[in-house]
């Protein structure tokens, strides 16, 4: 078995739905989420003005390689409905791997940890939430370590829904 930290997120339509959609199908699919995190609204990071994301942090104990359970994110991403427009534009759901046990992972396609991951609190937070003492196999730092130092300054915040 692999344990596999992924960040889902999105930010048009029915946002938690679509959230909720994925881990539903990755359970399906790719095998146990163990952890979810509680989701975060998220200003967008990048150079594109677009709306807040959700963004969610799980854990998934998988019998995949991570080029296998790759496979598995982008077909349901596809099968979500996501439309791929600009680079760091909308979409109603991305799902990214950030960490595959201790690997590191340098193919074209797939590069783990995520490069970016620590430079982005919409990453780091809800991760913080589930996994502080996760070690970065690179950085040599836990989660909790990596929030500190982080750079950015775009706010995050605990999700509450609308009621309704
Ligand atoms: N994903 C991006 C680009 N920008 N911003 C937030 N807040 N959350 C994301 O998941 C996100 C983003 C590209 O994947
Ligand atoms: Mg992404
Ligand atoms: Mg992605």
């Amino acid at each position: 078995m692999n344990t596999a930290i992924l960040l889902i997120g999105g930010n048009m339509g029915d946002r938690p739905a679509y959230l909720q959609e994925a881990v539903k199908l990755l359970r399906e699919r790719a095998g146990m989420v163990t952890m979810e995190s509680a989701m975060y609204e998220t200003a967008p990071w990048g150079d594109v003005q677009q709306p807040d994301y959700l963004n969610q942090a799980l854990v998934l104990e998988t019998p995949l390689s991570a080029p296998q359970l790759l496979e598995v994110t982008l077909q349901t991403e596809r099968e979500i409905g996501r439309i791929r427009r600009v680079k760091w534009g909308s979409r109603v759901i991305d799902i990214d791997i950030i960490f595959f046990n201790q690997e590191v992972i340098t193919l074209p396609h797939l590069k783990i940890p995520h490069p970016q991951m620590q430079n982005r609190r919409f990453v780091l937070a809800p991760l913080q939430e589930i996994l502080p003492g996760w070690m970065h196999p690179i950085l040599q730092l836990t989660v909790s370590q990596l929030l500190e130092v982080c750079p950015d300054p775009l706010p995050v915040h605990k999700y509450i829904a609308a009621a309704h």
